[in-house]
């Protein structure tokens, strides 16, 4: 039986213990101050920085490394204004009649409601798509694997690039997002994943006053 397995030498940076812990601690100081940003100015990204950041989310671990997203990114006003007025009309419907109450009280501290002018103002909308399947070059289709893991994953890797590089973000998912698959252009197949807006935030911005749990509440150790 042939192989298709071509193992090569892993290329691993060991850190000493002082310095895994170091980087460690350095690593949570950093990504701790990473908010979801409401207000942004219209300062624009250099495009480099979303490209490299997108890099580093297409190497995120996946299922059997079939790499199941697609990366929209929106810089263009009119397609931004599109996204935004699709994107109100099923918030406003949200937030007007589908949320329960205890939803809305959930939300409450977040001070979100149906406007959403980040989606103009933001140097970028980075429209994530899940693809379920891939096709060959002979045009032959395949399921993909684990694809809601490894798109929340791809996306983990893009937040945190963006947040290393000094780019504030927002998760946003109107829901349905399917609109997005019109406005851009893209097949039935592949599903809306999130809406990560992008760029610097608005002067002075301010954002809500929310707390994380404490390590003992999230983690259980044996
Ligand atoms: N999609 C809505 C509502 C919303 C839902 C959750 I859960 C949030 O953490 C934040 C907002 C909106 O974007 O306003």
């Amino acid at each position: 039986m042939t192989s298709n397995y071509q193992p090569i030498p892993l290329d691993y940076q060991e850190y000493d213990p002082e310095v895994m812990q170091r980087r460690a601690l350095e690593y949570y100081q950093s990504i701790k101050k990473r908010r979801s940003v409401r207000d942004f100015s219209g300062r624009k990204v250099p495009s480099g920085v979303i490209e490299n950041a997108l890099l580093a989310a297409g190497t995120a671990p996946n299922g059997a490394n079939m790499q199941p997203w697609h990366f929209v990114v929106v810089e263009n006003a009119e397609l931004k204004s599109r996204i935004r007025q699709a994107a109100e009309a099923e918030e406003r419907e949200f937030y007007q009649q589908r949320a329960s109450e205890e939803w809305l009280d959930a939300l409450a501290p977040l001070g979100t409601d149906a406007e959403k002018p980040f989606l103009e103002q933001a140097s970028h909308l980075i429209v994530i798509f899940l693809k379920k399947f891939s096709y060959d070059a002979d045009g032959s289709k395949h399921k993909n694997y684990y694809t809601s893991e490894s798109v929340g994953i791809a996306t983990g890797f893009l937040i945190g690039a963006l947040h290393h590089a000094g780019v504030a973000t927002l998760t946003h998912t109107p829901s349905p997002m399917k609109f997005l698959n019109e406005v851009l252009n893209r097949p039935s197949d592949e599903r809306a994943y999130m809406i990560l807006v992008a760029g610097y935030p608005e002067q002075d911005c301010m954002v809500p006053a929310i707390t994380k749990k404490p390590l003992d509440e999230i983690a259980t150790f044996y």
